[in-house]
């Protein structure tokens, strides 16, 4: 098969022939979406030769692949990423023009797949964007959530949450493969038998069962006409409906099966933080998780190929605990099913996984009661105990019976119920446990699981975070590509530490001044998007000051807020002259998980402080806030190439890297930060000259925490801050009412839990010498410059190329 041809008039006929065959319908009678799928299938139509080339030629090479396992893909809007990965971009825009379409406009109908909550989740989309490009042999396996990430809105400035019915109109970018099903069980019990050769074995008999239906997505690699898979599970009952309750009249019951089935893959988790612990989620992980496997050993691997060689064959990459439950679903395929020893199958299962951890929060680390995986997998808890007992006897045979860390190690944890602790179980099974970012993986060592490193030597290692430059910087910030290309050629696409070469241009004046306008015309361009969007603006001359990650109190936007209200106090009570003031913008993006009463809480005093904010004349337009409800990947293209100052204002040791701080600085924004997760090596790369660094350390965190913090003591010490604070308290921002944002401001004066009163000082002054810096614009802009050309290590290429030579050890190119 081969493509299409990739000219105009290829280009024009596809796109047609695809309305009237794929639609039904002529140009002249076809619906905005009609021509948006038609686009999308003429799209498809140039991958899908190579990416059937690329699916043969893997099974036939039988190259290590990698499986990444993940329950959360934040893919963003497909078109122009994969227009840009063809090259087609210009033809395509060319031949609709012909056709009388603007191919703009067909992009904004495209509705983003939200199938992730934020950072692992749009990690993972960058990942295996990098693995295409790089042309490694890999599949993303994951979940079609029929519902993604709610929409935000806001009633009165608060959060609420919508459904995300984004399949209403079908995707033209997937291709469903029902007749590949998996059949999934759930239930029942576990018995045991002899074989033929007289072994005493066992065997889960399941008393309810489910269709894994498959999904494939493309993934292109850029210009190398490479096309790997992201492979989506959706979930359907096995039998549509029992036709003899129908017939009794219990029209409900007979259905009941079938419903209950498929809401197995109906809506995605809003947590990101938090697990609630909730049954359906451990039948989401199971549920894609034993799919995937039975899926690679049937699709993947040659007919009859010795189970033995499987860790050639594959490394399942484990994004966070969400997958774990792999590590026995693999056990019991190896043992029950394909009736190996327990010991050949110990041998190759720890050598298929490896372990990512996403997170420092002891609460957002995944525990199962031993109750409920009992009740739901009750083979894989008889697993899970005979690892663990294995595992401990290996542990008392070390460090001998010392029962205190045995209980601590145990995978079983005693207290406050029985249950399993994944990422010990992971840990245990994993041939590489990585953190995300150096000091992260640091305190995975050293903090959370100081034992296993002591007793797995070797096993702990760091992988820091990248972005894709690819949508984050060549899709995004067309402008400023075209500068960068102009200036060091555009290998930097594929290759971004080539933007080192750019270091020069930053005592260039010309190219200065024709950066400084590339960003100026993004905050333009941003500007018409929230005016359409949300109807308002960035402001003339303002400083646009970005903070967009989901809302939590670790990642404190209440110190931004009380910037904000300090430099607002500041103007109302006269003590600083309005006209001194250096006017700024400050963007908000964030959703809260729905259930997270604090984190709404914080959503709706900044919606609060805004209105105020923004219509007191005093403040004669200086100060904006603006917080644009629903933030996405969609928006966040739209705001990072517009930024000047990024936000990553963490409490030290809580942020396990973050990705969007790479994305500001590979985008010209200058940093505002903390010593903490990615910040820290985006610092060392720029330069401290060209970064704004304040707050307490990690080790300083930690000594004022030993010693006792009493946060009313620093607002007893600030004017600022108890001004700031009393402003709050008073009502000013609730209409009189204190009582509505009472809770927020005694949290915190009395629990602070992630110490947002004693960086308050630091954080003042810090942003004092970010205005002081920002009036020096061209000395910014040679800063911003800076930045762009030393962060070319934050590309996920380089993160995969880690993988791969630290864990995976995969071919890098088949
Ligand atoms: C079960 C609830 C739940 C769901 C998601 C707990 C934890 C998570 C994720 C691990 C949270 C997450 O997205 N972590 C973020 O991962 C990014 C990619 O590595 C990091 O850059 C962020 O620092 C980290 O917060």
């Amino acid at each position: 098969m081969t493509a299409p041809a990739a000219t105009v008039d290829g280009f024009v006929a596809e796109f047609l022939q695809n309305l009237n065959l794929e639609r039904g319908v002529t140009l002249t009678a076809s619906s905005p979406n009609d021509r948006y799928v038609a686009l999308a299938y003429t799209v498809r139509d140039y991958l899908i030769a190579r990416w059937l080339e690329d699916r043969r030629h893997l099974r036939e090479t039988q190259a290590k692949t990698v499986c990444y396992l993940s329950a959360e893909y934040l893919l963003g809007r497909q078109l122009q990423n994969n227009l840009l990965a063809t090259d087609l971009t210009a033809i395509a825009t060319e031949a609709l023009a012909q056709c009388g379409v603007d191919l703009d406009e067909l992009r904004d109908l495209e509705v983003e797949p939200g199938l992730g909550n934020g950072g692992l989740g749009r990690l993972a989309a960058c990942f295996i964007d990098s693995l295409a490009t790089m042309s490694v042999p890999n599949i993303g396996y994951g979940i079609r959530y029929e519902y993604g990430i709610f929409r935000q809105t806001f009633d009165d400035g608060q959060q609420s949450e919508q459904p995300d019915a984004w399949l209403a109109l079908g995707s033209p970018w997937e291709f469903p493969h029902p007749e590949a099903a998996q059949t999934i069980g759930f239930g029942g019990r576990t018995e045991s038998y002899v074989d033929d050769e007289g072994v005493t074995r066992a065997r889960w008999v399941p008393d309810w069962r489910v269709r894994a239906v498959p999904y494939n997505y493309m993934v292109p690699g850029y210009h190398n006409g490479r096309v790997n898979t992201l492979r989506l599970w959706s979930a359907q009952a096995t039998d549509a409906f029992d036709l003899r309750i129908f017939n009794s009249g219990d029209y409900e019951e007979a259905v009941r099966a079938q419903t209950y089935a498929e809401n197995i893959s109906k809506v995605l988790y809003p947590e990101d933080s938090t697990p609630q612990g909730k049954e359906l989620r451990l039948q989401q992980q199971y549920f894609f998780v034993s799919a995937s496997i039975a899926d690679f050993i049937d699709t993947q691997l040659a007919d009859g190929a010795d189970l033995a060689t499987l860790p050639d064959k594959v490394i399942f990459q484990l994004n966070d605990t969400h997958p774990v439950i792999a590590v026995p679903e693999l056990m019991r395929v190896l043992v029950d099913e394909k009736g190996m020893t327990w010991d050949a199958a110990w041998d190759i299962t720890r050598q298929c996984f490896a372990y990512t951890c996403h997170t420092l929060l002891p609460e957002a680390l995944e525990v199962w009661s031993v109750e409920l995986m009992g009740r739901l997998l009750p083979r894989h808890l008889e697993i899970i105990y005979r690892i663990n007992d294995e595992f401990l006897a290996a542990v008392r045979e070390r460090f001998g019976d010392d029962e205190m860390r045995i209980r601590d190690m145990s995978i079983i944890a005693e207290f406050p119920e029985r249950s399993v602790r994944m990422a010990y179980l992971a840990t245990v099974a994993a041939a590489k446990v990585n953190g995300v970012a150096e000091l992260h993986s640091q305190l995975l060592r050293e903090k959370v699981l100081p034992d296993f490193d002591e007793f797995f030597p070797g096993r702990f290692i760091n992988v820091t975070n990248g972005v894709t430059p690819r949508r984050f910087l060549r899709l995004a910030n067309p402008d400023l590509s075209a500068l960068i290309t102009e200036a060091i050629g555009e290998g930097w696409v594929t290759d971004l530490e080539r933007l080192r070469e750019l270091e020069p241009y930053a005592d260039d004046a010309d190219f200065r001044s024709a950066f400084a306008q590339v960003k100026a015309a993004n905050k333009r361009h941003l500007s018409d998007v929230l005016r359409a969007r949300d109807g308002f603006e960035v402001g003339e001359g303002h400083m646009l000051d970005v903070m967009v990650k989901r809302l939590h109190e670790y990642k404190r936007q209440m110190l931004k807020l009380l910037h904000i209200v300090t430099t607002y106090e500041n103007i109302v009570s006269g003590r600083v002259a309005v006209a001194d003031v250096q006017p700024r913008t400050f963007l908000f993006g964030a959703k809260a998980a729905p259930g997270y009463v604090m984190a709404k809480r914080i959503i709706h005093l900044i919606n609060a402080v805004g209105s105020v904010v923004n219509a007191d004349p005093r403040v004669e337009g200086r100060l904006q806030v603006l917080f644009p409800p629903n933030y996405n990947v969609t928006l966040a293209e739209r705001v990072v190439p517009a930024a000047d100052l990024s936000e990553q204002i963490s409490l030290a040791g809580k942020e396990a890297s973050g990705t969007g701080n790479m994305k500001f600085a590979l985008n010209g924004a200058l940093t505002i930060g903390t010593d903490d997760g990615a910040n820290v090596e985006i610092r060392e790369l720029v330069g401290d000259e060209n970064f704004f660094l304040f707050g307490m350390a990690e080790p300083e965190v930690e000594a004022l925490w030993a010693r006792g913090y009493r946060p009313s003591d620093f607002y007893a010490a600030d004017e600022d801050l108890r001004r700031s604070i009393d402003l709050i308290a008073s009502g000013t921002f609730s209409d009189g009412d204190r009582s509505v944002f009472e809770p927020v401001v005694s949290n915190l004066l009395y629990d602070d839990r992630f110490m947002v009163l004693a960086d308050y000082r630091s954080y003042i002054d810090e942003q004092a010498k970010v205005d002081t810096a920002y009036a020096d614009r061209d000395a910014w802009t040679r800063s911003a410059i800076l930045n762009v050309g030393r962060c070319g290590f934050f590309s996920s290429d380089r993160s995969m190329r880690d993988y791969i030579d630290r864990i995976w050890h995969t071919p890098l190119a088949m």
